[in-house]
């Protein structure tokens, strides 16, 4: 069982740090200065507090689009504390995507890092319920047709001492999105509780998380992976986590690593493929490390014995999803087998079936369902999509194919839909072929999901141009600008490759298997 009192907020996994004596402990470090735990308490408390003074009701939304610096889990937890919802929201989002969460989350106020706040402009803002707009870290003049505060000098009136707003353990707490098919991503519910039951499944009995340690995540905090990382697990015993604020270039990541001596390092296979290639990885000193995690993609057997070689590090894979919060799936250092996702994280239930929801046979393949008490119970506002997904009695179907061996270690195999990861994230084909549609050069497109040498997914895309256009380099980044202009950036297809016609089925369908059977380039 899930031991916890019915009411509940989350924000005790920050303030329980006071009542433990760590007020002068450092929560977090950066390159800009350290953050101890009684300052980032008062910080998130003004927060609150001036949240509160906007009129906000229990429960209401708070889009936050920030760079992973203290203001963070200042502004997460004051918000959670004062009874509202903060989404955490991809700093790369583009303004079209910006105003969707607006609409599809009715939100009243944002808080954003100064650099975004331009986003906010009247096409952006306007149909939505927006009346706020928060700016931290800096101010920047911006027209706006909602009222725009310099947050970092507003929170500071405020009092640095908020009490827990009533919740209870089933309250919603805070939202992720994630992809959708058709350029509608979809609002994932998490509760007041799920964040504690990650603290102690992958946290305590994966990590075995400790106050001494320090957490360093590569992957940011608006990221479940990252979030858990980050904020969750250093924070549920004590511990200490560095944020780097700006993008993961491999010089910045081992600056900090060596400044600030992590024991726990969270990467993916990307990350760790580009450090390893990086000109100072060979004198880098990694040896404050305990642990190094991966997740988010498939880890190759070269990134594990490359890392292996240099820093004696085995690298732990894992598989999670944003739906359960974290992982659910974990190698462990004692008990590994490369290229698995590893044996069940305690805490998790899990079965594998076939489509149709038959069980399958230990070594045979089948679809993964997951139940545990971080599970999301829904998508907000779609009934659809959640009856697909969030199944009866808590389970969640993930949709990832699996095969598990004799030995309790489970395989991905791949998607039962056509979705695929690059980069760490998630990727609809469908989604990237209606985007380039759009485009007036482009008559028809197929959008395929390729895997690298090593394992790793890239996206091409297959164009027959219209009448009048004709192929170029310019083409080519202008259709990935365009997609970048309209959905996530790293939803560009990376190739793209112009074609006369498109193969064809015999019932008419674009032959995908047979463009498969392309060369990559
Ligand atoms: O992609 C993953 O493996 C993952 C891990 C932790 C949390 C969220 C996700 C999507």
């Amino acid at each position: 069982g899930f031991d916890m009192p019915d009411r509940y907020n989350a924000s005790e996994i920050l303030f329980g740090n006071l009542g433990a004596g760590r007020a002068d402990k450092v929560a977090i470090y950066t390159a800009a200065g350290n953050t101890s735990y009684g300052e980032l308490c008062a910080r998130a408390a003004q927060c609150g507090n001036a949240l509160r003074s906007l009129g906000l009701r229990r429960g209401d939304r708070v889009l936050l689009l920030l760079n992973d610096t203290a203001s963070y889990p200042a502004t997460f937890f004051g918000a959670v504390r004062a009874g509202f919802v903060p989404m955490l929201i991809n700093t790369l989002s583009p303004k079209d995507l910006i105003g969707f969460y607006l609409q599809d989350s009715a939100a009243p106020v944002a808080v954003v890092d100064a650099e975004y706040a331009a986003l906010f402009d009247r096409e952006t803002v306007a149909g939505t319920q927006l009346h706020t707009l928060v700016m931290l870290n800096g101010e920047v003049a911006v027209e706006s047709p909602v009222k725009v505060l310099g947050g970092d000098q507003w929170f500071a009136q405020f009092p640095c001492e908020l009490d827990a707003a009533p919740t209870s353990r089933d309250d919603m707490a805070f939202w992720m999105y994630s992809s959708g098919s058709t350029g509608r991503p979809k609002g994932i519910v998490h509760l007041q509780h799920d964040m504690a039951y990650t603290a102690d499944s992958f946290g305590r009995h994966i990590l075995g998380i400790e106050e001494s340690d320090i957490c360093f995540s590569v992957p940011k905090i608006f990221f479940a992976y990252g979030f858990g990382n980050s904020i969750t697990f250093p924070f549920s015993v004590g511990a200490s986590t560095i944020l780097l604020a700006g993008r993961p270039e491999p010089g910045a990541v081992l600056d900090l690593i060596e400044r600030f001596k992590p024991t726990l390092f969270f990467g993916l296979p990307t990350l760790y493929n580009a450090l390893l290639h990086h000109p100072r990885i060979e004198t880098a000193d990694l040896s404050s490390v305990r642990l190094s995690l991966s997740a988010a993609e498939v880890l190759s057997q070269d990134i594990f014995n490359d890392w292996k070689r240099r820093f004696g590090l085995e690298i732990v894979e894992g598989l999670g999803s944003t739906e359960v919060l974290h992982i659910y799936l974990s190698n462990t250092r004692e008990r590994r087998k490369t290229g698995t996702a590893g044996k069940r994280v305690p805490g998790y239930e899990l079965r594998l079936t076939t489509p149709e929801g038959q069980p399958v046979a230990q070594g045979e393949e089948g679809v993964m369902w997951i139940r545990g008490h971080s599970n999301a119970p829904c998508y907000w506002n779609r009934p659809d999509k959640t009856a697909q997904t969030m199944r009866e009695t808590g389970w969640i179907w993930t949709g990832d194919r699996l095969v598990e061996d004799a030995d309790g270690f489970f395989t991905f195999v791949g998607r039962v839909d056509d979705l695929i990861k690059v980069s760490g994230q998630w990727i609809y084909p469908v989604e990237i072929e209606l985007c380039l549609s759009d485009h007036p050069a482009v008559r028809e497109c197929a959008v395929l999901g390729l895997e690298l040498p090593d394992r790793r997914m890239t996206t091409k895309a297959f164009v027959i141009l219209r009448d009048g256009h004709a192929a170029s380099e310019t083409l080519t980044r202008e259709l990935q600008d365009h997609v970048k202009s309209k959905l996530l950036p790293h939803k560009y297809p990376r190739l793209i490759e112009y074609r006369s016609e498109l193969p064809k089925t015999g019932t008419g369908k674009i032959d995908r298997q047979k463009l498969r059977s392309a060369p990559l380039v």
